[in-house]
């Protein structure tokens, strides 16, 4: 259950659930492991969503069984990253998934505070390309935490940065790892996607546009 009247920010995760941009991370993490000789699964792929850069390659490594040098790690991550920004250099505002924008609109007209907390590097460029920048009034992501989903920093720093406890903050969230980083920080969450994916959700959605008329 979520207590909508107690809301006072809304913190938004990136890839997922305001853009359709995780698919693209899916379609780069899948070549870099057929690279390596692994067949790359989607159910692979959902353990990754939300978690770090290193970490998805140091969990994709595991998966395979191989060991790698730290300067063979960085040449990974710079190509993985390469064919990333490469799938998402098309990227605009159609690529806004469903309801995000009639999503941010509404909060900003009722004057709840917006936040992204994404553990994305690339987060700025996508939020300039799909021309929602203007909406945030606090920007956390992959470049200012140093702890991965599901530690809770990358949300404690977008409530600290408004200045508004954790407890009146509500998280939306398209992976596991989230939803377990927003419980974490004593916030509400709602999961944006397939309920077996994201456990321990306040509720589940299929996609933002349902939320408007919560605000
Ligand atoms: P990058 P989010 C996360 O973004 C993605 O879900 C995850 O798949 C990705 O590995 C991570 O960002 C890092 O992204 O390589 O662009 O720095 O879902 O937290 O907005
Ligand atoms: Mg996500």
């Amino acid at each position: 259950m979520i207590n909508y009247n107690t809301v006072k920010a809304v913190i938004f995760d990136l890839d997922g659930v305001l853009v359709d941009t995780a698919i693209y991370h899916f379609q780069a993490w899948h070549r870099l492991a057929e690279g390596l000789g692994y067949s790359f699964s989607i159910v692979d792929n959902e353990q990754l969503k939300g978690v770090s850069r290193i970490e998805s390659l140091e969990l994709i490594l595991k998966w395979a069984g191989l060991e790698k040098s730290d300067h063979e790690k960085a040449d990974l991550l710079a190509h993985k990253n390469q064919w990333y920004l490469a799938l998402i250099e098309q990227l605009n505002p159609d690529h806004l998934l469903s309801g995000s924008l009639d999503l941010l609109k509404k909060l900003q007209d009722k004057g709840i505070k917006i936040a992204l907390g994404s553990a994305s590097k690339n987060a700025m460029g996508i939020l300039e390309k799909t021309e929602i920048i203007s909406y945030f009034d606090a920007l956390i992501d992959g470049n200012v935490v140093q702890l991965s989903k599901p530690n809770p920093e990358v949300f404690l720093k977008g409530a600290e940065t408004l200045g508004i406890e954790p407890a009146y903050c509500l998280v939306l969230e398209d992976a596991q790892a989230g939803i377990d980083a927003a419980n974490a920080a004593g916030m509400q969450v709602i999961g944006v996607g397939q309920e077996a994916h994201l456990k321990g959700a306040g509720m589940v959605v299929p996609e933002l546009g349902v939320l408007v008329d919560k605000f």
